[in-house]
């Protein structure tokens, strides 16, 4: 099999793609997108006609037979690949279980929506308005802290990292960045105990670490989603 990966570094649900591929050991061919260029292209729109990264294409050779799967969606891939390169063991064992873990890998939306409603806030105009998004994205890394108290850690499901730890690291990384740049508040001092467990472990994960990008590059991608309040408190 021939695996590409179309992506872009700074995309966070690439980034959950690029982890898995890279702790499966899956070789692959890298294919870089300019977003807002490439991904606009006939060609790419008929490979994924939601125009977004991630995408892969996976070459299948069965004897003179040669067929391409293309895959997209970030929880999709990764449980393609779960399926193909995995035998099926990145969910948790109990039906029931790997339901969560599967409802858990969505409701990452939430954190990600409540991440975007934050950058919109404007500190200046409405303090009432920044109080609230700020225990809105609480209530939803609680759902990590929970998760985690529950299953006894380090890991959403336990003692091994699953499709569901895959889906939120990249979105918790960039939470973490806005709180601390744009809110002067550390994600470490919420009270979570538990979510900071689950932290500690990924800040040594070798693969995550491989795809994360340096602050110069994330900070500017999140300054343009800013609102011009909060980008006063950068200067
Ligand atoms: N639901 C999709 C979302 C992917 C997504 O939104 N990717 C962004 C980059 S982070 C994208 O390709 N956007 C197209 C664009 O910016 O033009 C997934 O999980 O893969």
């Amino acid at each position: 099999m021939e695996v590409s990966f179309l992506y872009a570094p700074i995309c966070p649900f690439a980034q959950r793609t690029w982890i898995l591929l890279k702790k499966l050991k899956v070789p692959f061919k890298e294919v870089l997108i300019e977003l807002g260029k490439d991904n606009k292209e006939p060609w790419f729109l008929e490979l994924n006609p939601l125009g977004k990264v991630p995408v892969l294409r996976v070459r299948e050779k069965a004897e003179a037979s040669e067929k391409e799967a293309v895959i997209y969606e970030s929880l999709v891939c990764n449980e393609y690949l779960n399926e193909v390169f995995a035998e099926n063991k990145l969910l948790p064992q109990h039906p029931a279980q790997r339901a969560l873990a599967r409802i858990l890998a969505t409701r990452v939306d939430d954190l990600v929506s409540a991440m975007f409603k934050l950058l919109k806030t404007n500190p200046e105009e409405d303090a009432q308005a920044e109080k609230e998004i700020l225990q809105e994205i609480h209530k939803q890394l609680q759902v990590i802290d929970d998760q985690v108290k529950i299953s006894q850690g380090p890991y959403l499901f336990g003692k091994t990292w699953t499709l569901a730890d895959i889906a939120y690291i990249p979105f918790v990384e960039r939470v973490s960045i806005i709180m601390s740049h744009f809110f002067k508040k550390d994600i470490r001092e919420l009270g979570l105990r538990h979510l900071n467990l689950w932290l500690d472990t990924w800040e040594k994960d070798v693969e995550y670490l491989e795809t994360k990008l340096p602050l110069d590059k994330l900070l500017p991608v999140y300054k343009k989603y800013a609102n011009e309040g909060l980008l006063k408190r950068l200067e």
